[in-house]
């Protein structure tokens, strides 16, 4: 039987991982004439708590003010994150998306630094593909060459390793 330690002994190499941000269409509403419909809010109140699992990271440099945003802009100012882990980030174009600190400047990508197994898999789900393009790379631990990438224009980008 193989113990913890013996699993993490195995060798794993040091991996860059970038995620970039090709195209983000304007949502553009109706075609400027016709009917308008009017929606009527009414408050409400919601109670309970989150709970975030083991492992959940956040990208160091996302739209909120409440956020001390860390740029990962480039390979030398990649942000380390663990082997197993489940990331939720945020990019934009400049003057792209939400009002926030990131609005005018644009996150166009983000550089994780990351010790990878054999047989792992790095999976991008894009929350709104239908207005933005991600694509996946994975560079060498320099940052500087590129190993494998997945640029497709599904909702998805997975690079097996
Ligand atoms: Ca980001
Ligand atoms: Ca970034
Ligand atoms: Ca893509």
């Amino acid at each position: 039987m193989a113990s913890c330690k013996n699993i993490l002994s195995h060798k794993s190499h040091k991996y860059c991982v970038i995620v970039f941000m090709i195209v983000l269409q304007s949502a553009c509403g109706g075609d400027g004439g016709g009917n308008t419909s009017t929606a009527t809010l009414s408050a409400f109140s919601v109670q309970g708590s989150i709970v975030v699992s083991a492992g959940s990271i956040v990208d160091s440099d996302i739209n909120n003010t409440n956020n001390p945003n860390i740029s990962n802009n480039s390979p030398s100012g990649a942000q380390v994150i663990p082997s197993f882990s489940v990331l939720g980030g945020y990019v934009n174009q400049a003057m792209q998306g939400p009002n926030g600190p990131l609005f005018e400047s644009g996150d166009t990508s983000d550089y994780f630094s990351i010790y990878l197994y054999a047989g792992q898999s790095i999976v991008l789900d894009i929350y709104d593909s239908a207005n933005a393009d991600l694509d996946l790379y994975l560079l060498d631990s320099t940052g500087q060459i590129v190993l494998d990438s997945s640029v497709s224009t599904s909702a998805s980008e997975t690079l097996p390793l």
